[in-house]
């Protein structure tokens, strides 16, 4: 089967979105973003939270009826919605080292639906305004999209009714994280699950990143190396004592500069070619204003984490090693630039 995404590039394009959706927008979400804003500040709550939390209440409401048609939404949203199924902290605690701690965790996590997993130091940074997180350790768990169905996104087959992988995916990592959770808690640890698809208090993207999971690309989510841009996150936060896993830099972000499928893709143009200030931050970033119609209209979209060239496994592997190249090729420029070490003073 060809390894292309099934409409050839820039067909897409020329989308209009109807009056009936744009009238329901009624409010950018832009500045809540902070978009232009230099100061850091903790994200303030957006889309797929609760509606009084957010100007798009009625609009949530489409684009929930629209991907919710198929089984896996419908159970991510149903176990995520109840909590139902976390079992109490056990009274005994396994006093195990935390690196120790750490790679149980991470191989329970493999174990149980996970494709790839990462800890990283909670920060405030990650958790939405309004929201607490007291457990000072966030494991974040990523599961892999079936790319031969998200190829053909937005469809019946990626985000419609029956099979579909959008909602598959989230019903992994829900049931993914809640087992972890629930493993954590036999341990005598308190352990909470962050699944999609509804936002709640755990911003995911900053801790994959931190935790190694992926850099983030030009179309405002992350690339990992072992599955591109097709891939779903999850999280469980936690008080067992853990040790971090590094962040992994392989040049997507380097290769997002000059690359621009994801922009010319996307039907109506929200991916912005430059990076952004965005709440202290300089990073890519997606016009949330001319992403959402269209994204509620198309059942929750994704065109651009399938027509990303990372998400291609056939591709992947020649741009890792073309930028493992470009990296070491950078390293060793600068490395030859810069002045030899002075003598030590006496
Ligand atoms: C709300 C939301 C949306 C909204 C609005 C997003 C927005 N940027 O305004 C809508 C509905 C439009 C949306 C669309 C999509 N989403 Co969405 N979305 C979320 C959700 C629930 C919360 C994120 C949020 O509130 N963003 C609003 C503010 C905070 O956005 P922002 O400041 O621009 O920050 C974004 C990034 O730049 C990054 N980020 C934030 N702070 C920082 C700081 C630093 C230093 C860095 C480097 C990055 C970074 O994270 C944010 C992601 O939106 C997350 C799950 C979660 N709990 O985190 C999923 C999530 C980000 N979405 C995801 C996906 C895949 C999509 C879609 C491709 C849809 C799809 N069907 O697959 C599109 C992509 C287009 C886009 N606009 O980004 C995935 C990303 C997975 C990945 N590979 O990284 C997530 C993590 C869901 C999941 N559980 O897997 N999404
Ligand atoms: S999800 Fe949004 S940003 Fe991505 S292709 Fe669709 S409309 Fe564009
Ligand atoms: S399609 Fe290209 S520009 Fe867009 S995220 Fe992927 S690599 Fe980056």
């Amino acid at each position: 089967m060809s390894d292309q995404p099934v409409m050839a590039r820039g067909e897409r394009r020329g989308y209009i979105p109807k009056p009936e959706i744009v009238s329901l927008l009624k409010v950018s979400g832009n500045p809540i973003n902070g978009l232009g804003e230099t100061e850091i500040r903790r994200p303030s709550p957006h889309f797929w939270h609760p509606p009084e939390l957010h100007p798009w209440g009625e609009l949530q409401i489409v684009a929930r009826t629209n991907s919710r048609k198929c089984p896996g939404s419908t159970e991510a949203f149903a176990a995520a919605y109840q909590r139902a199924e976390l079992i109490p902290v056990a009274s005994r605690r396994n006093n195990a080292a935390a690196g120790e701690l750490s790679a149980e965790a991470m191989k329970f996590a493999l174990e149980h639906e996970a494709d790839d997993v990462g800890i990283a130091a909670m920060d405030p940074l990650y958790v939405f305004e309004g929201y607490r997180i007291d457990e000072p350790w966030v494991i974040v768990l990523a599961v892999a999209h079936n790319y031969e169905r998200l190829k053909q996104v937005p469809s019946d087959e990626t985000n419609g009714v029956g099979v579909c992988d959008v909602g598959d995916q989230y019903a992994r990592g829900t049931r993914s994280s809640y087992a972890l959770a629930n493993w954590i808690r036999a341990q005598g640890y308190n352990a909470h699950p962050y699944p999609g698809p509804s936002a709640d208090a755990l911003l995911l993207i900053p801790p994959a990143i931190a935790s190694g999971l992926g850099e983030l690309g030009k179309h405002g989510s992350i690339i990992s190396r072992h599955f591109g841009s097709g891939v779903r996150l999850a999280a469980v936060t936690t008080d067992m004592p853990l040790t971090a896993t590094g962040p992994d830099r392989f040049g997507a972000d380097d290769f997002c500069k000059t690359c621009q499928i994801c922009t010319r893709e996307c039907p109506p143009g929200a991916i912005v070619e430059q990076k952004q200030m965005v709440r202290g931050v300089q990073r890519w970033y997606v016009d949330f204003d001319k992403c959402i119609p269209y994204f509620a209209e198309a059942a929750s979209c994704g065109i651009c984490i399938a027509v990303c060239p990372w998400t291609r496994p056939q591709v992947r592997p020649k741009l890792l090693a073309t930028m493992a190249r470009r990296l070491s090729q950078t390293t060793e420029h600068q490395r030859c630039s810069e002045p030899s070490t002075p003598p030590l003073e006496s």
